[in-house]
């Protein structure tokens, strides 16, 4: 299903004087304070993040998994319902791979296809956790970290098969998540385990072309639930920085324990030159994949704030960041919760710009703690939603995606067009 222009210059139309009014009440109080708020919309205009195409049906849990209707049976159709996100906000203009789920039939039309909406292709993912149809060897035990050293190199062949088909589409970056470790003390050599996937890890490396990324994501337990290879920020720098300035560390909000202050392992990663990106979400207890900003938009708005200071050139040798949603949809449409996670982020992103950042430096130079919160706290209660709304007008995109989704009845479409058991393929 594609979006015509005019339905969303219609939709504009409808609500453009109630939205004007907003934004020039809000832009008027940010100017009183020195901020430029053209440079602001701008700003968010440029942020673009790439969607998953492992999320754009119903997840489940191993309890069940309710099956919304009319998800996408192939890889087109994911681009198509990507393409329709992009459509209403102008700021999901890419699509993540994970492979082998979203092998390419022909690479020329599902580029075609692809920059037809506009969308180009991110960070593609490999999947040494799962065993696919007449696989040789198992990853029961591991893959990059594996005792056996025929499964490690059929591990490290498929990283290299996964960073061709990324070549082949246009990406640039490869992202590694192991599932690799341990679920019992004393099962696995925590010091082999970890040597044998940096020396994996060392192999895929030098199959990178020049211009590409490898994102190393950490996890602290899942499907492993005693110990992960790659558990932490510490195991992941210190790999990265081993293998080498491609190497970076892919940031994973769900892949924190509880009370992970997540926000100061950004600013570490960044001082250092090793964050290459994130892969948002929110939970409430584990890897919960759930809406961007649903549980923690505080603990959001406080990683942007120091996503901006990065920014801002006092990171300059970080390098530019793979902006990336992992989710999982349980209980909501999975479009109208792809549509509130970009919000949640371009709100965070829009709170973290207006902070009054001298003043916040100064107040932290003289230790006053109390005017250091009382100004970002105002930033983060500053409803900044009509900044947000300006930057989509602006790109031709619906100020109000959800509801122009819901109004054009795009779900009851895609029902119809591809029935209500289909299944997309992903998690
Ligand atoms: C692991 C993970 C990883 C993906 C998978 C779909 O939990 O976050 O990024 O490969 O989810
Ligand atoms: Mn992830």
């Amino acid at each position: 299903m594609r979006l015509e222009k005019d339905e969303i210059l219609l939709h504009n139309e409808k609500i453009e004087k109630k939205h004007i009014e907003k934004f020039l009440q809000l832009s008027n109080r940010l100017a009183d304070k020195g901020l430029n708020v053209d440079q602001i919309v701008q700003d968010l205009m440029k942020l673009q993040i790439a969607i998953p195409s492992w999320a754009l049906g119903t997840g489940g849990t191993r309890f069940g998994r309710f099956p919304e209707g009319g998800e996408p049976r192939n890889l087109e159709e994911k681009i198509e319902d990507v393409g329709l996100l992009h459509a209403l906000n102008r700021s999901s203009g890419a699509i993540s791979l994970h492979i082998p789920w979203d092998i390419p039939e022909n690479y020329e039309d599902v580029i075609a296809l692809a920059s037809s909406f506009n969308l180009k292709f991110d960070a593609v993912n490999s999947n040494t956790f799962q065993d696919q149809k007449n696989q040789k060897y198992s990853y029961k035990f591991g893959s990059l970290c594996h005792t056996d050293p025929a499964i490690r190199n059929m591990a490290i062949d498929h990283n290299k098969e996964v960073i061709d088909h990324g070549i082949k589409l246009g990406s640039e970056a490869i992202t590694v998540w192991l599932a690799d470790g341990s679920s019992f003390p004393g099962q696995q050599n925590f010091r082999k385990a970890l040597m044998r996937t940096r020396e994996s890890l060392a192999e895929i490396y030098d199959h990178l072309p020049g211009s590409w990324s490898m994102f190393i994501e950490y996890k602290p337990f899942e499907p492993s639930f005693y110990s992960m290879v790659i558990p932490d920020w510490g195991t992941s720098h210190y790999l990265s920085s081993f293998l080498g300035p491609k190497a970076l560390s892919l940031v994973d909000l769900g892949h924190h324990l509880p009370n992970t202050n997540i926000e100061q392992v950004v600013a570490t990663l960044m001082m250092t030159g090793k964050l290459g990106g994130f892969h948002f979400n929110d939970s409430k207890f584990a890897d919960d994949d759930l809406t961007v900003g649903a549980i923690k938009p505080y603990q959001l708005f406080l990683i942007f704030n120091e996503l901006v200071y990065g920014m801002e050139n006092n990171d300059s040798q970080n390098p530019p960041l793979a902006w990336m949603i992992d989710a999982s949809h349980n209980v909501k449409d999975p479009l109208e919760d792809l549509l509130q996670s970009i919000e949640a982020i371009k709100i965070a992103y829009a709170q973290a710009l207006i902070v009054e950042r001298e003043n916040l430096e100064e107040s932290r130079e003289t230790n006053d703690v109390v005017k250091a919160q009382e100004l970002l706290q105002d930033a983060f209660r500053t409803d900044v939603r009509p900044l947000v709304a300006e930057a989509r007008l602006q790109s031709m995109a619906a100020l109000e995606p959800i509801q122009l989704y819901r109004d054009l009845n795009i779900r009851k479409i895609l029902k119809g067009e591809r029935g209500l058991k289909t299944i997309a393929t992903g998690l």
